[in-house]
């Protein structure tokens, strides 16, 4: 008899897990609150959108198999040998402390359906302290067992990528944060079944912080070479030919520059980081990140000000393309998009705004288009905001046709500025004027 994973919340996260652990002969629930997403997933077909290698494959194979399957009950975690946590843990930045409504409300579930001897791991990012301070109490109170004694706690922070869920899953290393040394052990034997990369263990606080430091320290790097992009525009240089030749100096590694940092782990992860020392110590250089991040998308738009304006244009009246809606390249996901802060604010200052993404198919009730061509046609200004792939096959010379004034403004760097020129176009681009 295959022993039974329970994985809650079938998201990037979730689903992913839960096929790898159905490939790898355990017989799997997935349960979600939405119906129509359990549904979905019963049918065999995967609810994550956009360019995932093998993962609808394998989820309809394993569904087929008998091996997967979807459910809103959390009556299926009684006999689980064990339990992935995988909900979303936004944080509000209104109230400046993450939102664990749907950690808390999984883990009173939970709770109220364990066993003894079932092992159940957080992969959601969350502050530090927070399996210990909240997790494991809600745990204990809800079944009366004990952590680490009765029943097995621990983290295994997601290292999930858009666009390489499953990859990702498989083949990078993760750090196993355990309630004491058997949780852990325990966890690294669970998570042995499906990662090929290597599983380093340590105490929950520890790859809580891990977690939330690794995406961190990327935020902050991109902060830095969104602040060199700025210094580039000034000074009239090309961001992107003075970030190849610093990365030629030994252990340089210079981000991308761009139009801001999206997706569920950088906006946020950083602001756990914080959140989880507050009223002990203030962090700086991560806070100043997130600013300079969150300001790019704005910076964008002064740059579609300014280029409208260098023909004599206003924004006011204008008609003016996007491409790209997802956060990144050749996904879906629009979480924390920076495509959303432009949209808004170029549509305050009375654009007409037309939206293309190949992958995102809804969007705030947008109107999102699958044709570059109409979404062209008639415009002022094409804006990049998402460097997916299909741009860069675009034929400048025929969209120059049809479109109502040639300007280009990259927020991505997906156009090489000497071709846009040459083509015709008045180009300006984020770190390279
Ligand atoms: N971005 C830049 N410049 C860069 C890199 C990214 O502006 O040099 C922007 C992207 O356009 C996007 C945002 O930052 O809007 C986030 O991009 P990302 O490549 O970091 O993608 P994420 O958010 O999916 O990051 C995840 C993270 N993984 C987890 O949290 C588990 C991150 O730690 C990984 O480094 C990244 O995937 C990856 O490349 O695998």
């Amino acid at each position: 008899m295959a022993k039974k994973i329970v994985v809650v919340g079938m998201g990037y996260v979730g689903v992913p897990v839960a096929a790898a652990f159905a490939k790898a002969g355990f017989e799997v629930v997935g349960i979600n609150r939405s119906k129509p997403k359990v549904d979905q997933i019963n049918r065999g077909i995967s609810p994550i959108g956009g360019l995932e290698p093998g993962l609808s494959s394998l989820l309809r194979k394993m569904v087929r198999a008998g091996r997967l399957r979807a459910t809103q009950s959390f009556t299926e975690c009684r006999d689980a040998y064990a339990i992935i946590v995988a909900v979303q843990t936004p944080f509000d930045k209104l109230k400046e402390k993450p939102d664990y409504s749907s950690l808390k409300s999984a883990m009173h579930k939970i709770g109220s359906n364990l066993s003894k001897g079932t092992t159940v791991v957080v992969e959601s990012t969350v502050a530090p302290g927070t399996v210990e301070k909240i997790v494991k109490p809600i745990l204990e109170s809800r079944s009366g067992l004990r952590a680490g004694k009765d029943f097995y706690l621990g983290t295994c922070p997601e290292r999930v990528r858009p666009g390489r869920l499953l990859k990702n899953l498989i083949e990078l290393d993760r750090v196993v944060g355990g309630y004491g040394e058997v949780s852990k052990k325990r966890i690294i034997n669970l998570y042995r079944n499906v990662v090929k990369g290597n599983l380093y263990g340590t105490d929950c606080l520890t790859a809580e912080i891990v977690k939330t430091v690794e995406n961190a320290y990327r935020d902050v790097q991109i902060a830095f070479a969104n602040e060199v992009a700025l210094i580039c525009e000034r000074l009239g240089a090309d961001v992107y030919e003075v970030r190849e030749l610093v990365n030629k100096a030994p252990y340089r590694d210079m981000h991308m520059p761009g139009a801001g940092v999206g997706g569920h782990c950088l906006p946020k992860d950083s602001l756990l980081l914080s959140y989880s020392v507050k009223g002990k110590f203030e962090p700086k250089l991560i806070k100043i990140a997130r600013k300079v991040n969150d300001f790019m998308p704005l910076h964008l738009t002064h740059l579609v000000e300014a280029a409208l304006s260098d023909l004599g244009i206003q924004v006011k009246g204008s008609r003016i393309a996007i491409l790209g809606l997802a956060y990144v390249k050749n996904s879906d996901d629009t979480r924390n998009t920076p495509a959303a802060p432009v949209i808004k604010k170029l549509e305050s200052l009375g654009a007409e705004i037309r939206v293309h993404d190949p992958y995102v198919n809804q969007f705030d009730k947008m109107e999102i288009s699958k044709d570059i061509m109409e979404v062209l046609r008639g415009a002022d200004c094409l804006v990049t905001v998402t460097n997916h792939d299909a741009y860069k096959k675009i034929d400048l010379r025929k969209i120059k046709k049809c479109m109502r004034t040639p300007i280009i403004v990259d927020g991505r760097n997906v156009f090489q500025k000497s071709a846009c020129l040459k083509a015709g176009f008045h180009y300006r681009g984020i770190g390279n004027p």
